[in-house]
């Protein structure tokens, strides 16, 4: 029989400590909001999820705004370009030329840890591996939160409760049934991944369309390199052996890149499954939902971790301000604002995850409007710059 500890208060409960979770509780403290950070896996298992690689300009500033800027800086790779691979050629976008704008490559794991890290540092709280977390009243004024750590159970009474907990959390799933409307589309394909320490095969990212599928040549550093595979929904990890990955990802590419890729032992290998979904609104009375808990984009376009940026970046501003001045616009425009960004952003990575995918059963016409879209794409500037403004992240709206 569990039995509850004492009640404690804070004023925001952050479920998930994620990306959007820790940024939320960096953000806040940093606007003298008080904040209890509950997560279900252990820091170390957080830590081990190998995820994103690009972080726009703008989620650069606002990690800097948050006071965790300083490796990414010292580390991060700046880019100023990618490039589209398809019929043998590769096309180079000049990102910064057409927009003014660049990406920094640092890996999503090494933003948690540093988030982590200043968390830590500033004696903030975060429970981890809280167990059966539950949210109560947040349909109210009065919230309250509860978990289990071993056998005792625990409360925490709070006035707003912030969903961070990604696609399979609890928060959006506490959410009334009605009160929610979902939009979704599954990709018929997934990402098989690997991380290798081997130099990276090119100074920037390749985009590559090949008619065995899609191939995207990453890194996480000069000498980590991080490759992604499309690959059938039912293919498992196991079937995959590096020398198999490796020569697969060899086939997809141009023959200068497939003639520098250095091959090495994987550090990681995974296959992630694809999907759009974004669940409307993203607040419920006292529960605001951020970040992979309220929306899903396929990897293509590199927006989930920026996404979930954008939107923490926006409730932290909107509950400082009524914490400091009473003032609840930016909690009451905070779900309509998200979300318009949010779905000029999903329509973005479905098109770029269109464009570069081949899908399985694509007629003849459909294949030829795809090659005709990328010799579009690659000859025309407006083009050209649609996709870098796109890519190097759109404007924050407030
Ligand atoms: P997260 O899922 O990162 O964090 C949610 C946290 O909540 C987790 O730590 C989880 O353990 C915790 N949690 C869940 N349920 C809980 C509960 N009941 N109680 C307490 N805690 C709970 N994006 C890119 O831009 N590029 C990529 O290449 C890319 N690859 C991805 C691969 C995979 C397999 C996945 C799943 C996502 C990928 N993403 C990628 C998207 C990813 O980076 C997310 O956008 C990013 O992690 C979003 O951060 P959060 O919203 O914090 O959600
Ligand atoms: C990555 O490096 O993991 C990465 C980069 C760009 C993407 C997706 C993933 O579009």
């Amino acid at each position: 029989m569990s039995e509850t500890t004492g009640s404690r208060r804070t004023q925001v409960a952050i479920i998930g400590a994620g990306p959007a979770g820790l940024l939320l509780g960096q953000l806040l403290a940093r606007g003298g909001v008080d904040a209890l950070v509950l997560e279900r896996q252990s820091a170390a298992y957080v830590l081990g999820r190998i995820r994103a690689g690009v972080l726009e300009q703008g989620s650069v500033e606002v990690l800097g705004e948050a006071g965790v800027g300083q490796r990414l800086l010292a580390e991060g790779l700046p880019h100023e370009g990618i490039e589209l691979a398809f019929d043998g050629e590769r096309h180079r976008i000049d990102l910064a030329a057409l927009t003014g704008r660049r990406v920094t490559v640092y890996g999503q794991t090494e933003v948690t840890r540093d988030l982590m890290q200043a968390r830590a540092a500033a004696g903030l709280r975060t429970v981890y591996e809280a167990a059966d977390v539950s949210l109560h009243g947040f349909e109210g004024s009065s919230p309250v939160v509860r978990w289990r750590e071993g056998e005792r159970t625990h409360e925490v009474r709070c006035d707003y409760i912030a969903g961070c907990d990604g696609f399979h959390g609890v928060s959006r799933a506490s959410v009334p049934a009605g009160a929610l409307r979902t939009f979704e589309r599954v990709y018929p394909f997934g990402w098989l991944g690997v991380l290798s320490d081997t130099p990276p095969v090119s100074d920037e990212l390749i985009y590559a369309n090949h008619p065995r599928g899609f191939a995207l040549c990453s890194m996480r550093s000069r000498s980590r390199s991080r490759y992604y595979l499309q690959c059938a929904l039912d293919e498992r990890v196991e079937n995959w052996s590096d020398e198999r990955f490796f020569d697969e990802l060899r086939s997809r590419l141009d023959e200068a890149a497939a003639a520098r890729l250095v091959t090495g032992p994987s550090i990681e290998k995974s296959i992630a499954p694809l999907r759009s979904f974004v669940a409307e609104p993203m607040r419920f009375g006292r529960l605001f939902l951020a970040g992979d808990a309220a929306h899903i984009v396929p990897p293509t376009g590199a927006k989930g971790l920026n996404l979930a940026v954008a939107d923490v970046r926006s409730l932290a501003r909107a509950l400082i301000s009524r914490y400091r001045t009473g003032d609840e616009t930016g909690l009451d425009a905070y779900s309509e604002r998200c979300l318009r960004r949010v779905w000029k952003t999903v329509r973005f990575s479905w098109w770029m995850t269109t464009l570069m995918h081949r899908f399985p059963g694509t007629g003849d016409f459909d294949q030829r409007i795809q090659e005709a879209e990328l010799g579009y794409l690659v000859g025309s500037k407006a083009a050209s710059t649609a996709l870098a403004e796109n890519y190097v992240g759109l404007p924050f709206e407030d």
